[in-house]
């Protein structure tokens, strides 16, 4: 008995050599929206626990700038490395398909991180870019939901908003524009929703936007900001406008940027993903697409929502993106 206790116990442990010896050739690659982002740099961090834990590689290839364009030649550099598996946040819903199908074709896993590419729906037989095997993300309609929401109360139910918006062709900020406008066309009659500026990721453009809007309805009663930079440049156009006490900022993202605005009372509320956990699950999902488990196609991410009310919490803190 005890010689064959002793047995299991050393093939057990030969089993762990190798498995760990495959592990630390495991490499994964992360492409982010672009490298200089809190949100992705947090996402990162999760990326990197995971790693850790799981005892392989991930590393973070990026571009500057949130621009399909720009993204492409990213990626093929990290195609022509060939990682085991990529992740990464598709910055066209649309034109991201075909460089990620160069991927796909030399036979790297692709799993989507907060953006998705076609529809979204992978795995079921249709669409160009059904491809990828995950996709994971915050729900994106739901949080644009969740914010007309805060802004409708924070407006006493009526008057003129609108959405600051980076450019369309973008999967989640499509998504929160359409969640915010769906909750306000269904519970909402008396706000209107003027239209929505783009600012191309460029929060000086998202502040002088505000201050056009407000030259041509002084009545303006609020602004979402959809991204870290709209709600940025949202909230210091509201500032140099001086309109703070009259003008409701709500925002997607919870850099600390955003969250001093909250406790100065610029911005009211801003919704936190959770990018930390978008990492850390799609590394795990890489991880076992590549050791032969099957994986859910989607995971939904949750949401923190920040305000006056829990902005001192020590609680929030960890919600507050790295930077
Ligand atoms: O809001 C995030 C991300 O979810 C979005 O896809 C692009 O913008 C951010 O990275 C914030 O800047």
């Amino acid at each position: 008995m005890r010689n064959l206790v002793t047995s299991c116990a050393l093939v057990a442990a030969l089993a762990g050599a190798s498995v760990a010896q495959a592990q630390d050739d495991i490499t994964i690659t992360l492409v982010p929206g672009l490298t200089t982002d809190a949100f992705y740099i947090t996402m990162n961090r999760g990326a990197q626990a995971a790693a850790d834990a799981l005892g392989i590689t991930v590393d973070f290839q990026g571009a500057e700038e949130f621009d399909p364009v720009l993204q492409t030649p990213v990626l093929d550099a990290v195609i022509a490395r060939g990682p085991d598996a990529i992740l990464i946040a598709p910055t066209d819903s649309t034109q991201m398909i075909e460089p990620l199908r160069r991927a796909h074709e030399n036979g790297i896993p692709i799993i989507t991180v907060d953006t998705f590419i076609d529809d979204g729906q992978y795995q079921d037989g249709a669409g160009d870019g059904d491809f990828p095997m995950s996709y994971i993300a915050s729900d994106n309609v739901g949080g644009g939901r969740m914010a007309a929401r805060f802004m409708a109360d924070a407006i006493g139910g009526e008057g003129k908003v609108y959405v600051s918006n980076v450019r369309p062709g973008i999967s989640t900020t499509d998504q929160r524009e359409e969640g915010f406008k769906a909750e306000m066309a269904a519970n909402y009659p008396d706000i209107e929703v003027l239209d929505t500026q783009y600012n191309e990721n460029d929060a000086s453009l998202a502040a002088s936007q505000f201050q056009a809007v407000m030259a041509r309805n002084p009545d303006i009663k609020g602004v979402f900001g959809a991204n870290l930079f709209s709600a940025l440049g949202a909230g210091n156009g509201v500032d140099s406008a001086n309109m703070a006490d009259d003008v409701t900022v709500i925002a997607f993202d919870a850099p600390k940027s955003i969250v001093d605005n909250i406790s100065s009372g610029l911005v009211d509320a801003a919704i936190a993903q959770h990018p930390a956990e978008i990492g850390y699950f799609g590394v795990m999902a890489a991880y076992a697409v590549l050791t032969g488990q099957s994986v859910p196609v989607s995971i939904g991410t949750g949401f923190t929502v920040i305000n006056a009310d829990n902005v001192g919490d020590e609680n929030i803190a960890k919600f507050i993106y790295s930077e």
